[in-house]
């Protein structure tokens, strides 16, 4: 798969993809990285790549015709190339979006933006928008980068042998369960016996509950319909024993934790009312 940056910085691109999985992508000919830059489509003596906003306002935007050169010269090396503005007013990138993108069977030019942003007319020569996230950064690069990463993990050959990307947390549309390595006991702390049992099903069944968890108390937006209703609500009648063993197993996993966080929030209103009082007594004199 190829990925071609339209950026500003080439050098921020070549140091980011000189590493670990990139990097040895590459080097399998499974990737493959180059840049534009956009500077080189100027022909004034500053080659001047951005100038002051119509209409006043601070900062300065990216000018149309360097940017729009480069895109075209992109677009002529990668012809069956997605064309993609990496900007905050895109749409937010998430897993479903990475698959999508890993599966369109099309390489990719990420358009890298600076400054306050790009000229508006710069985005007829773009396919999409996308962003990262809901803030604001210096620039397109991380965000290009970050795209490029995720899309790679889905490129065969790229993970190593075992690893599929396909299995990957939101990829089941749950938040990641525990790992554990080596050593079996760090500072008091156990590797959980379930892990080290080898029983392939029990392993299976509780990484589905502490996934279910986790996703439960840190992410409930992920959570489908009959899942939050088979966690919160009566289990339905007609349910297989398995089935009902292991929702009832997680309904308690979670009553515990909600019990556990209940008291250590008693613990620390209690202290908090202590460093209060001892504060007044201190005042008081
Ligand atoms: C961004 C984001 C982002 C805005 C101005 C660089 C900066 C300049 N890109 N997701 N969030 N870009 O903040 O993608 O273009």
């Amino acid at each position: 798969m190829k990925f071609l940056f339209v950026t500003l910085f080439p050098e921020q691109i070549e140091q980011a993809a000189n590493h670990s999985i990139i990097q040895r992508a590459v080097n399998k000919g499974l990737v493959e990285i180059s840049c534009i830059n956009p500077r080189e489509f100027t022909h004034d003596v500053h080659r001047t790549v951005d100038d002051t906003p119509f209409g006043g306002g601070a900062g300065m935007v990216l000018k149309p015709e360097p940017m729009v050169a480069a895109i075209r010269k992109a677009k002529e090396q990668l012809p069956n190339a997605r064309v993609i503005a990496m900007c905050p007013g895109g749409r937010t990138l998430k897993q479903s979006i990475v698959e999508e993108y890993a599966h369109c069977g099309q390489d990719f030019i990420f358009v890298c933006g600076h400054y306050e942003g790009f000229d508006e007319r710069i985005f007829n020569w773009v396919d999409e928008k996308l962003s990262i996230g809901d803030y604001v950064l210096t620039g397109g690069e991380m965000p290009a980068l970050i795209v490029m990463d995720a899309i790679a993990r889905f490129i065969p050959g790229v993970l190593g042998k075992l690893v599929s990307a396909e299995e990957d947390s939101f990829s089941t549309g749950l938040l990641e369960y525990p790992q554990y390595t080596r050593p079996v006991s760090f500072e008091g702390l156990e590797v959980p016996e379930v892990l080290r049992s080898g029983n392939h099903a029990l392993i299976a069944s509780w990484r589905l509950q502490e996934s279910l968890k986790a996703t439960y108390f840190l992410r409930p937006d992920l959570l489908t319909e009959e899942q939050l209703r088979f966690i919160e609500k009566p289990l339905p009648y007609k349910m297989k024993k398995s089935q009902r063993k292991f929702w009832e197993e997680l309904r308690s996993k979670i009553a515990a934790a909600k019990a556990e966080l209940a008291a250590q929030a008693e613990v620390d209103a209690s202290k908090e009312l202590q460093e209060i009082a001892a504060k007044e007594d201190e005042m008081n004199g």
